[in-house]
């Protein structure tokens, strides 16, 4: 089968990592390959504060990360609360294809890397520190929802995360020329959790999902919110039903108000999904949630529909 490879991923810097995915899908590479290699600029990207490297910390300024990866065939790999380590998604890919088992957590995880080979790292910046340490004057915690209306300035300067140039996770679903689908999800979580908190993005099924006959979708934002409907998982079923992309991702983040309408108004999540016949489409609670795509065809940065 010859199929017209495509990328997507959640948020602006989406864009980045899509160009790098391209690397590889735009001369005929699978789409594991490129999913792992995209994800893996946001994770050694110290800018954005935002995945792996430059993450913002727990409360007790452990920056703790959370990565996954699926392929075309249901395999999959996790890695939660996993410390030191700047490209967790490989790691995950590593549990994958090396061990018995779809998910390694903490101390263990990051043994398992340090036995493969990978390096001992600090990923807390001095810049993620210094919010942190501003953050500890008033210690409160609350997600702040990734809306443009809502950007939380600290005092002592930079941007809180949930602000528009700040997002905590890259998910990146992908279909290869071979018409395969895979996806990764990969982030240093909700800045100032608790220790040990462990989000949606490293579950299968909840921050994302691949099943090669159907699609594949990834989210972002509150990831408790997503995990408690199954999120990614959900939305590849409903694409099973034959919703469209696009609509899957809306009947989602409904399922989310209809558990909790009161809360959902106060927090972001969105979805990103992609189906065989290679349509795409996202849907938020909240605007201001943006995604990237490319393709032979296209290369852009869309802002996607809301519910709010
Ligand atoms: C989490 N879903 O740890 C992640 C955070 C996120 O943009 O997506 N932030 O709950």
């Amino acid at each position: 089968v010859k199929n017209e490879p495509i990328v997507l991923s959640t948020w602006d810097f989406g864009k980045a990592a899509n160009a790098e995915a391209w690397t590889i899908l735009g001369k005929g590479g699978r789409a594991l390959d490129a999913v792992e290699a995209g994800v893996k600029i946001p994770e050694a990207d110290a800018s954005n504060q935002s995945v792996g490297y430059g993450g913002l910390p727990d409360r007790d300024g452990r920056v703790t990360l959370d990565s996954c990866i699926m392929d075309e065939n249901y395999n999959c790999g996790s890695v939660m609360c996993l410390e030191n380590i700047m490209h967790p998604v490989s790691v995950a890919r590593l549990v994958m294809e090396k061990t018995p088992h779809v998910v390694l957590v903490g101390e263990g995880a990051f043994q398992f890397a340090l036995d493969n080979g990978f390096k001992k790292e600090n990923l807390l910046t001095p810049e993620s520190e210094k919010v942190w340490k501003e953050w500890l004057k008033t210690s409160k915690y609350e997600p702040v929802m990734n809306i443009e209306n809502k950007l939380h300035k600290p005092a002592g300067g930079g941007v809180m995360p949930g602000g528009p140039d700040n997002h905590d996770t890259i998910g990146m679903i992908a279909m290869d020329a071979s018409g395969n689908c895979s996806g990764a999800c990969t982030t240093s979580g909700m800045a100032f959790k608790m220790r040990g908190r462990v989000g949606d993005s490293p579950i299968i099924g909840a921050g994302l999902y691949v099943d090669n006959e159907i699609g594949a979708a990834t989210s972002t934002g509150v990831g408790e919110e997503v995990i408690k409907i199954v999120g990614s998982h959900l939305v590849v079923e409903l694409m099973r039903q034959g919703l469209a992309p696009e609509a899957a991702c809306k009947k989602a983040v409904e399922r989310i108000i209809k558990r909790n309408p009161a809360k959902a108004k106060t927090v972001q999540v969105g979805f990103i999904a992609l189906n065989k016949k290679g349509q795409y489409g996202a849907y938020a609670l909240q605007k201001g949630f943006t995604y990237a795509v490319k393709s032979g065809k296209e290369e852009k940065i869309i802002p996607a529909k809301s519910i709010y």
